[in-house]
Order: structure tokens, then sequence, then C-alpha cells
């Protein structure tokens, strides 16, 4: 403000300045220039009333003069109705700024908040029973908590439900663990998507540059009309798949509930979605003893909302195909299980409108939690 009011007196000094008459200004249009007359334009006369009638001529020039000044006190007028609009404007806006980064800083501290009550009910979780279902206090959707003027609304959803990606590699990082790249396979058939992307993924984690067949590597990616080179290691978030050849925006929304970057390497049979229980029954098992199906998914997601799993053995009360299947391949015990490890905590604050969101994942270890990720968004 005492900015604005220096400009304004610094405006209004002006142009009195040019008002006087300081000998070593320029005539200004309409103002007689002292001393001698300038040289007339050949070809023109001056009226001849001027002459004639000096008396007349002198005030007029008074009331130039009166006019002038009085053009000049208007334009400071205007000046100072200019500037003094032009303070209110940038307060009234610094004002709302400063409202909206108040309310940001708060909805970001609330949905923070809200990762900290997931936090809490998956550790009493841990101490209540050593399995996980859809059915429990982390996992059932929770009404939004209401805190002064703001809100928080949670959603937790355990990783180990979703076939993780990163698993398909082996640890040397230079070839796929068959049996569970024969599993993204079948969840790629079951969504209707190509399967030539689950050699894409392959590409993209392994670390050589050597294409597979209907895969890609950096040559591929360096083409495009915005190049870009194979990761060659594992995801960091499962929005990278977006980069991988095949994934459409399509495909990618349709496989975004059933594959994860971080989790166990097992699936929980209590959590797993039909899809993902579709494809535990992949590669060598399916041509041993057949296939989970649709019906017998159903049938697994019908016998645990009143069974949860404990073990993974209790697969052989779901039918005797499962049972068999069970007692025939090691699926159940190498890539199943009935507890989760990683959780992904989706928190968000919000006040007056304005939303901040939280966007984690943990490992539970013990009684702890871990994050693994973490994104303010
Ligand atoms: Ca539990
Ligand atoms: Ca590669």
């Amino acid at each position: 403000m005492a900015e604005g009011m220096a400009a304004v007196r610094a405006g209004g000094n002006r142009p009195s300045e040019k008002s006087g008459h300081h000998p070593a200004r320029r005539p200004r249009r309409g103002v007689p220039p002292r001393g001698p007359p300038l040289p007339r334009r050949p070809g023109r006369k001056r009226p001849s009333i001027r002459a004639k009638e000096p008396g007349r001529e002198m005030t007029r020039r008074r009331e130039n003069e009166k006019g002038i000044a009085l053009l000049v006190t208007l334009l400071i007028l205007v000046l100072i109705v200019a500037l003094v609009y032009e303070i209110f404007r940038i307060g009234a806006r610094s004002a709302q700024t400063g409202a909206y980064g108040r309310d940001s800083i708060r909805c970001a501290l609330l949905a923070e908040a809200g990762t900290g009550a997931a936090r809490i009910a998956l550790r009493q979780d841990a101490r209540d029973n050593s399995f996980d279902t859809l059915d429990e206090i982390w996992s059932r959707p929770a009404p939004p908590i209401e805190l002064g003027d703001g809100e928080i609304r949670v959603v937790v959803e355990d990783e180990d439900r979703k076939i993780d990606l990163n698993r398909i590699m082996l640890s040397m990082g230079n070839a796929p663990d068959e049996r569970r790249l024969a599993i993204f396979r079948r969840l790629l058939d079951t969504l209707a998507i190509d399967r030539a992307v689950a050699d894409a993924v392959v590409d993209w984690l392994d670390n050589d540059d050597t294409p597979r067949v209907g895969g890609a590597e950096s040559a591929y990616y360096l083409a495009l009309p915005y190049p870009y080179r194979a990761k060659n290691d594992l995801f960091d978030t499962i929005g990278e798949l977006r980069l991988v050849r095949g994934v459409t925006r399509e495909a990618y929304e349709k496989l975004l509930p059933f594959v994860t970057a971080h989790s166990s390497g097992k699936v929980n049979l209590n959590t797993a979605p039909k899809e993902v229980l579709m494809s535990l029954s992949a590669g060598t098992d399916l041509d041993e003893v057949g296939a989970i199906d649709a019906k017998t998914a159903d049938e697994i997601i019908e016998y645990r909302k009143d069974h949860p799993f404990t073990k993974t053995d209790e697969i052989n009360n779901v039918s005797p195909f499962l049972r068999d299947l069970n007692n025939r391949t090691l699926l159940f015990k190498e890539l199943a299980d009935v507890r989760s490890t990683f959780f992904h905590v989706r928190s968000e604050g919000e006040v007056a409108g304005t939303i901040r969101t939280v966007d984690a994942v943990g490992a539970r270890l013990g009684n702890e939690i871990q994050w693994r990720f973490w994104r303010l968004e």
C-alpha cells in the first residue's frame, strides 16, 4: 500500500511539472511558445484577428492554459482511479490465493491424517488375526470422517489381491518366470487384451535389448513420435504400463484393478477378484489338471464369504476339482496365500471444495507399516 501511495504521488507530480512553464520544455500542441515566434510556414497566413487584437489573444492563451490545467487534473484523477482499482484488484487476488493456500495445506494435513487412520486399522487387524479378508476393519468401506469444516475419505485395498508384474521377471533380470508369465497371459485372455502385451512387458523388465516375438525394446520406443528407451528394470509404479507397447488407454484401464508393482508375490485367496483367481491356473497346471474357470472362481468367492481361508490347504474344501489341483501342483502353496502384506491407501482431504489426496503403498511387516510409495496429489 505504501508503494502504491508513493506511485500515486510520483504519478501526480509529473503532470503538474509539465503544467509549470519551464523555459527548457518543448512547446506542446495548443500552447503558444514563449520567446520569439516561430517562423511562419510559407503560403500560410495567420488569422488576421490575432495581429489586430493582441488583448483577446492573451485572454485565449489564458483560457487555453486553464483548459490544459483541467485536462491535466482529469488525467491525474484517471491515473489515481486506475491505480486504486489495480491495488484493490491485486489485494483481492492475493486474499483469494491466501485462502486457497491455507485450505490446500489443511487438505494435505487431513489427507495425511487419513493415512494415519489406515495405519492404525492395519495394525489393529494384525493383532486380531493372521489372515486378511474383504470383511475386516481395514477393508470395509469407511464412511467419510468429518473434522471441523473438513472431510477425510480413505480407501484401503490390499495389493496382494492382484498379479505382481515385477514378479514375472526372475531375480537375475534376464529371463521370465514362465509360470508367472503364463498367469499374466491368462489374465490378458480373460480381459480380451492382445497376448503380445505379456512379451512387451517381459522386454520392458528384462535387462537385454533383444525383443521377444511380439515384444518391444528401445529400438521400437526410440522410433515413436515422442521417443524413450525401454526401462529394462522393474516397474516403480503401475502407471509405467502405459509406456509399454500395446498397452492402450483402454487396455490399461482394464488391467488396472488386477495388476500391481508392489506385492508379496502371492495372491491372497480371500481378497482376489474373479479375474485373478481364473488366472492362477495357468502354465503346466493347465495341461495336467485343467484350469480354474469362471464357475470354479465363483465357487471360491461363494465359499470364502462364510469360510474365510485361514490357510491355503482349505481350498480343498471348496470342490473336488480344487482339491485335486492343490494336491497335484504346488500352485496354491507357491503362488497363493491367505494374508496380505502390501496395502494401497488413498486418502482424500477436502476443505471448502479444495481436495488434496495422498496416494500411498505400505508394507505391513509384523505390526508396523512401512511406506514404500508416497505421493501427494
Ligand atoms: Ca486380517
Ligand atoms: Ca529389455
